[in-house]
């Protein structure tokens, strides 16, 4: 496995400026070639560390969630890294070895590492290494029903994919939770596709979407746009945003995958 992580820097005068970086009503395409030195932000619970915000709630648009990269210089990291106390998250370590304390344990994570935090949960991600971390890092308010969830930590290798009926494997999901479990209001799983195998249909649905892709490449349909994507690409969908795609090869693509489930609509 391997997992695309931004580096920043800052493009040379001569470069051109046309790119692949579009907001349309249905759905926003921030290529990684975007994220440079001077789109970062600074994170007031963090030290020695910037992220790239890629999604935050905007009115018309996806208003579910927040979605950043995060890159920790060594030395630094948080004590209390989630600023508020009824909002659940994932982190997806695409680079480094961070030290992560939960539950009074401390656990060395590796490119891969899954951990979900629960509405409240006390937790502390350092970098005590003289390498750079980089993780995906998705939040979203959570909807209590009876029960809260519980945080736990697993890994992409720890999850077995699931085939998508009629594909032979070449279209699997990987789940980090089970789908009949109604305490979580989001998944956040890894899709991969082999080269050539597609999502066959415009898919329509309430959900919305941020999409990070790991690995490979693939065309992708965005409403009514193809539009070509790539590791370190990142797609924001809006509910409803007809999305599909045709995998190119020649690694396989992957993408980690927000989703908002298992709740009524609120009127
Ligand atoms: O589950 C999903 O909504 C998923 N199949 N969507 C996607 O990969 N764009
Ligand atoms: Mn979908």
């Amino acid at each position: 496995m391997n997992y695309f992580s931004p580096t920043g820097g800052h493009p040379e005068q001569q470069q051109l400026l046309t790119g692949r970086a579009v907001v349309k009503d249905a759905y926003t395409v921030i290529p990684q070639g975007v994220m440079q030195d001077i789109v970062t932000s600074v994170l007031p619970e963090f030290t020695r560390t910037r992220s790239w915000i890629l999604a935050r709630p905007i009115a018309g648009f996806t208003s579910t969630f927040a979605q950043l990269a995060v890159e920790i210089s060594p030395g630094g990291g948080s004590d209390a890294p989630e600023p508020q106390p009824n909002v659940q998250g994932v982190i997806f370590v695409t680079a480094g070895a961070p030290s992560l304390s939960f539950q009074n344990k401390t656990h060395q994570l590796s490119p891969g590492s899954y951990f979900y935090y629960a509405p409240g949960e006390n937790w502390q991600i350092k970098n005590e290494t003289e390498q750079l971390v980089s993780f995906q890092w998705i939040r979203k308010a959570h909807e209590l029903l009876e029960e809260p969830p519980s945080s736990f930590l697993s890994h992409d290798n720890e999850v077995t994919p699931q085939a998508m009926p009629h594909t032979d494997g070449k279209w699997s999901t990987s789940r980090f939770v089970d789908s009949d479990d109604l305490r979580h209001d989001m998944h956040v799983n890894i899709v991969t596709f082999q080269p050539g195998a597609s999502i066959p249909f415009a898919e329509t649905h309430v959900m919305e979407h941020g999409l990070y892709v790991l690995q490979g490449k693939a065309v992708y349909r965005l409403n009514d746009d193809w539009v070509e994507v790539e590791a370190g690409d990142f797609v924001s969908m809006r509910a409803f945003c007809p999305q599909a795609c045709y995998a190119g090869g020649p690694q396989p693509f992957r993408y980690l995958l927000y989703k908002d489930v298992n709740r009524q609509v609120r009127l």
